[in-house]
């Protein structure tokens, strides 16, 4: 008996280095605590802190044990977002390179003021924390694309082989921002008077710089950071740096640094 040939139809499939991400499940590392005595005790101060970091933790919000350390809590973000709404509306796009449990990408988000935001993040489990998180805060989904990826990969593609970026990850430079909330390297910071950004862990500010330079940007830092050291960013002698401390309870958080780009060809 002769076989059945199918005819050979060529697919023709485009394959890019990043691509969007679908939607991450929630793994064992995403967690929900419900009581303290759940809670490792490291974290157990940012436990009873979960309504100021999320106001609606308890309609499903999701963490890993790491990204209780590093989430920007809800007013903080918000506020943020609020700053980053009066940045020139020529911007339309804002990436949020560190997306961790999703704190600022939400706040982004609700305030409406973005065409798109592109979140990345490259834990798997914390960029599915993130997810969740937008779904509980009622986000629109069509305007946060998700990549599940190192940051400092995409930033070099962007600046160097956009073509290898899926088409809905490729921005146009002039019109984004992007924001940055770094790992600080733990807790540790706040033994310093004043933090040496050259020592924060495991990104220091001049790593940080070299990769977003060109672009506007925003760095969320410690609150005792070198404000000097900042101030040597700035892109020019007639250009300034904003520094915003942001305060809960009348107690600094954090600073946040607003650094214009630089021209593409410096
Ligand atoms: P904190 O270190 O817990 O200080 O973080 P706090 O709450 O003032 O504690 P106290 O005991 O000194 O009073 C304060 C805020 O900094 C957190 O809510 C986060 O928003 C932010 N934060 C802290 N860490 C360790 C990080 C980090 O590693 N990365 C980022 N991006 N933010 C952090």
């Amino acid at each position: 008996m002769g076989s059945i040939h199918e005819p050979h139809v060529p697919t023709i499939s485009t394959s890019y280095v990043l691509e969007p991400a679908d939607k991450f499940p929630l793994t064992d590392e995403c967690k929900h605590y419900e009581g303290k005595h759940q809670v490792p005790w490291d974290i157990q101060k940012y436990f009873s802190q979960r309504y100021s970091i999320f106001s609606w933790y308890d309609e499903g919000v999701y963490m890993t044990d790491n990204a209780w350390f590093g989430v920007t809590p809800e007013p903080v973000a918000s506020q943020i977002a609020r700053e980053m709404s009066t940045i020139d509306s020529s911007k339309d796009t804002v990436i949020d390179v560190f997306a961790g449990a999703g704190g600022n990408t939400v706040a982004f988000a609700l305030s409406q003021r973005w065409k798109r935001i592109i979140a990345i993040e490259r834990d798997p489990s914390t960029l599915a924390c993130a997810q969740n998180n937008a779904e509980v805060y009622g986000v629109d989904p069509s305007l946060i694309t998700w990549v599940h990826a190192d940051s400092f990969d995409y930033v070099e593609l962007v600046h160097n082989r956009p073509e290898e970026l899926h088409p809905d990850l490729r921005i146009d430079m002039s019109k984004t921002v992007l924001f940055a909330s770094p790992p600080w390297g733990g807790p540790g910071y706040r033994t310093d008077e004043v933090f040496d950004l050259s020592n924060m862990q495991p990104y220091n500010l001049e790593k940080l710089h070299a990769a977003y330079r060109k672009m506007d940007h925003v760095l969320f830092l410690p609150r005792t950071s070198d404000v000097r050291h900042i101030a040597k960013l700035a892109p020019g002698d007639d250009r300034k740096i904003d520094v915003v401390q942001y305060c809960m309870e009348g107690a600094s958080k954090a600073m946040a640094a607003y650094i214009p780009g630089s021209c593409p060809d410096l």
